[in-house]
């Protein structure tokens, strides 16, 4: 055999390894790499810059979402780790019955899916009535970092000699004094190694987070999270590479400490860890204190903009806290879990009556919204809330297809343009069980709010059939998916398009034939709201004619205040895809609350989107 032929397959495994690592790093290499990118698109390197971390260090948002996490790290970290080692030193000191199961049960977190934690967590403190805020973060990461500190201590201290601290007190040690000055310096870098682990935990997490964290204990995951869903921007790719090489360094620590290597050694990664995550403090000049009153409010993506916010933040002296979601099923799952803390809510139609039938708005006092005379009547007293005792139209819009002119020669007049094959893996839908059960329903001539089980059968099966042919169901940035040039035709709502239709002449909206949804959403206040007061001011301030106009112009949906119309310039006043004709709004329906149907919607949708 010759020399060549022998070099090959030796050279095999070093470049299957070689292959293997590239996958696993690749991803955070891009990141890291687009994190020092002039340029705000990924796709185009524009030269190497900082910019993207010092915006990052100046944001209030990204700024107090850090400092939230740095607490609840802390408080998790000497909660998590005093427990973890009092139990590690109980296991190891005293021999009981059932130990092995007891110990067992104890590092059964660290399995365990997150999800299933996080989901009975967030039943337990809601069944508690705790409010859900930093404390309820702050009890769920101790309860499943417990499990991991106590694995690192129990291990390192099952060689520790017990009869070392017995001969401390033979010499005449008392018990504490022999636990101060013998076990516990044993057993130190074991807990620091615990420690440093737990406060990467803490840092990282986003699932148990997302579910227990209600308003104003942000942390930086869920800021991260919230800002993708408004567009990734390379701000994203500088924190996230601040988190990654901080939660590097602090395992690192943990992991050097683990191995027996000095404490000094171990203290510099973890040092510098905790360095980085501080920085951005110190390039801010400390942080500022958050105001002492607060709105908090869960509205829609793309709903408000940030100078809106702004404006009544300075008028009112306060700090506007925003969540954002993208279905009414979010809403109504936040708002009945209970406790959430939001003062104000955006809640279309027909989950203003769900709501309602569960007693979870509270009546607004009409004195204190005097701007609603402002509104057009045609949008108030609908029956979803009689005589709006409840609830203020904010936006209303329709739901159709959204296309690319260049890619769909034909305007695609019927919801059947989604289920054309020639589009196969270019068509988006919404992400919404009641929109997407509803285009189907409306293509076979139904009623979207139909009760038929045979018909939303049908419905599921067309949807089925669609599924090879769908790109994404999306109803976060479907615009800007559609503006990328990934997909061809989506189903969506106006208001993005039209916005997207500003920066891209090639991108068309169309209410299909059938007919469609028309939606009204709604600023109400949850019955909980801390802030009844406030929550009431800020409903008003949207009704004002200025700020309506606002509100409607930089995120185009369609406004329902009469008196904000003269306003708009005209491109968003004449704009089809914003104010339809009413020729067209003849053919749209209201969504309705069903009732026990509901249940049978989220079941064909699951399945739809599931099978
Ligand atoms: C905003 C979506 C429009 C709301 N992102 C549909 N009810």
């Amino acid at each position: 055999m010759s020399r060549e032929g022998r070099r090959a397959p030796e050279a095999l495994p070093g470049l299957l390894a070689a292959l293997a690592y590239l996958f696993l790093y690749a991803p955070i290499l891009v990141l890291v790499a687009l994190s020092f990118n002039e340029s705000r698109l990924s796709a185009a390197w524009g030269g190497f810059t900082l910019a993207w971390y010092t915006k990052a260090a100046r944001d209030p948002a990204i700024l107090s979402s850090l400092r939230n996490s740095l607490l609840v790290g802390f408080a998790t970290t000497v909660i998590a780790t005093a427990a973890a080692t009092a139990a590690a030193l109980a296991f190891h000191r005293h021999r009981f019955r059932r130990q092995g199961v007891l110990e067992g049960l104890l590092t059964i977190p660290t399995v365990a899916p997150e999800i299933v934690l996080a989901a009975s967590l967030l039943l337990l403190f809601a069944a508690a009535g705790l409010r859900l805020g930093f404390l309820t973060v702050i009890l769920a990461h101790v309860s499943f970092t417990v499990s991991y500190a106590f694995v690192v201590v129990r291990a390192r201290i099952a060689g520790l000699d017990h009869s070392l601290e017995e001969a401390a007190m033979d010499l005449g040690a008392g018990p504490l004094r022999a636990f101060l000055k013998v076990t516990l310096p044993a057993m130190f870098p074991a807990v620091m190694a615990a420690a440093l682990l737990v406060f990467a935990l803490s840092i990282d997490d986003y699932v148990v987070t997302s579910f227990v964290a209600g308003v104003g204990a942000t942390t930086l995951p869920l800021q991260i999270y919230s800002m993708v869903k408004t567009g990734v921007s390379p701000e994203i790719n500088a924190v996230s590479t601040m988190i990654l090489l901080a939660t590097a360094l602090l395992l690192l620590g943990a992991f050097l400490i683990e191995q027996g290597r000095a404490l000094r050694l171990a203290a510099l990664p973890a040092a510098v860890g905790f360095a980085v995550l501080g920085a951005p403090f110190v390039m801010a000049g400390g942080a500022g204190s958050p105001a002492d009153r607060t709105l908090n409010l869960y509205i829609w993506s793309n709903y408000i903009a940030p100078e809106t916010l702004a404006k009544f933040e300075k008028r009112h002296g306060v700090k506007v806290n925003v969540d954002l979601y993208d279905s009414n099923e979010a809403l109504l799952a936040k708002l009945q879990a209970g406790n959430a803390g939001y003062d104000v809510v955006c809640p279309s139609d027909y989950s203003v009556e769900v709501l309602l039938a569960q007693g979870l708005l509270r009546t607004l006092d009409r004195s204190a919204v005097p701007h609603l005379a402002n509104v057009d009547p045609a949008f108030l007293d609908r029956p979803y809330d009689p005589g709006n005792a409840h609830s203020v139209p904010y936006f209303w819009g329709t739901s159709g297809i959204a296309y690319s002119r260049r890619r769909v020669k034909e305007p695609p007049a019927s919801w059947g343009a989604l289920w054309d094959p020639r589009y196969r893996g270019r068509i988006l839908m919404l992400d919404d069980a009641r929109e997407v059960l509803g285009a189907a329903l409306k293509w076979r001539g139904h009623s979207q709010n139909t009760k038929d089980p045979l018909v939303l059968a049908a419905a599921r099966d067309d949807l089925l059939r669609q599924k090879p042919l769908v790109r994404a169901y999306n109803s976060t940035n479907f615009e800007d998916v559609l503006l990328s040039g990934d997909v061809w035709l989506a189903q969506a709502w106006n208001g993005q398009i039209a916005r997207a239709m500003a920066q891209d002449p090639d991108i068309a909206y169309v209410l299909p034939r059938e007919g469609s949804t028309l939606f009204i959403d709604n600023l109400a206040i949850p019955r909980d709201a801390p802030h009844p007061a406030l929550a009431h001011s800020f409903i008003d301030f949207t009704l004002e004619a200025e700020v309506a106009a606002e509100i409607c112009r930089t995120m185009r949906y369609s406004t329902p205040n009469r008196a904000a119309w003269p306003l708009l310039p005209s491109e968003v006043r004449a704009n089809p895809a914003i104010f339809p004709p009413p020729e067209a709004v003849q053919r749209l329906e209201l969504i309705r609350d069903l009732g026990e149907a509901t249940v049978l919607y989220d079941r064909l949708w699951t399945e739809a989107k599931s099978e």
